[in-house]
């Protein structure tokens, strides 16, 4: 199956076509980007919303991902406002402004979890919707250059190393993002 990447962030498109390597798709990512507003209450409204806005556009099957880091010590935020944490919304800048809001608890109490839902609008018009996590905790320094977004202060204690500490095969692993796509693909029946 042919499937346009409905995103406009060129990291997770690099992800996409990672995890889906083995699988009997054919990715290509979107001829550009098309403006969606993200009005869901959550990860699987808004990657909905995604999915339906470049099928509407492109007209053939098409994979979107809403995703994002919730902190539970400050009310599960950033949330599905992950990318647009800060006022321009830059990696740096946004972990930056969450550095900020936590700078008075104790790492011990920053539990956190990277949240992604994916959705694919196959080539029958049929919505398929998975949603996975990833629990580990955030620090108040960044380590690592691997990775995006908020990888540097996201600190996953099975492997003891930040997500920007991990390599691209380590972190698709046990990833957030890894798990709901295989879970989605694995669950489909896909032709040559
Ligand atoms: P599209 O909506 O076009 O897909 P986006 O970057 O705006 O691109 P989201 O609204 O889903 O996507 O926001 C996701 C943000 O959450 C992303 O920009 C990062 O800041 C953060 N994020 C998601 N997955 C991440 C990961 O694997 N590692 C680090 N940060 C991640």
């Amino acid at each position: 199956m042919k499937i346009i990447i409905a995103t406009s962030n060129l990291d997770k498109v690099r992800e996409f076509q990672r995890i889906l390597e083995g699988f009997k798709v054919e990715l290509s990512p979107a001829p550009y980007s098309v403006r969606v507003s993200e009005t869901g209450r959550d990860f699987i409204e808004n990657a909905i919303l995604k999915a339906r806005a470049y099928y509407r556009e492109f007209k053939m099957p098409v994979l979107s991902d809403d995703s994002g880091l919730e902190v539970d010590a400050i009310g599960k935020a950033p949330g599905i406002f992950s990318a647009r944490f800060s006022e321009d919304g830059s990696y740096r800048s946004n972990i930056e402004r969450l550095l900020g809001q936590i700078k008075n608890i104790p790492e011990d109490r920053l539990k956190a979890r990277f949240v992604c839902a994916v959705c694919l609008i196959d080539d029958r018009e049929i919505i398929h919707v998975a949603q996975e996590t990833c629990e580990g905790y955030v620090i108040k320094e960044l380590r690592g250059n691997s990775g995006f977004g908020y990888d540097p202060i996201f600190y996953y204690p099975e492997l003891k190393r930040t997500f920007g500490e991990l390599s691209p095969e380590e972190k698709d692993t046990v990833s957030h993002r890894g798990k709901a796509l295989r879970k989605l693909f694995l669950a489909i029946p896909l032709e040559e």
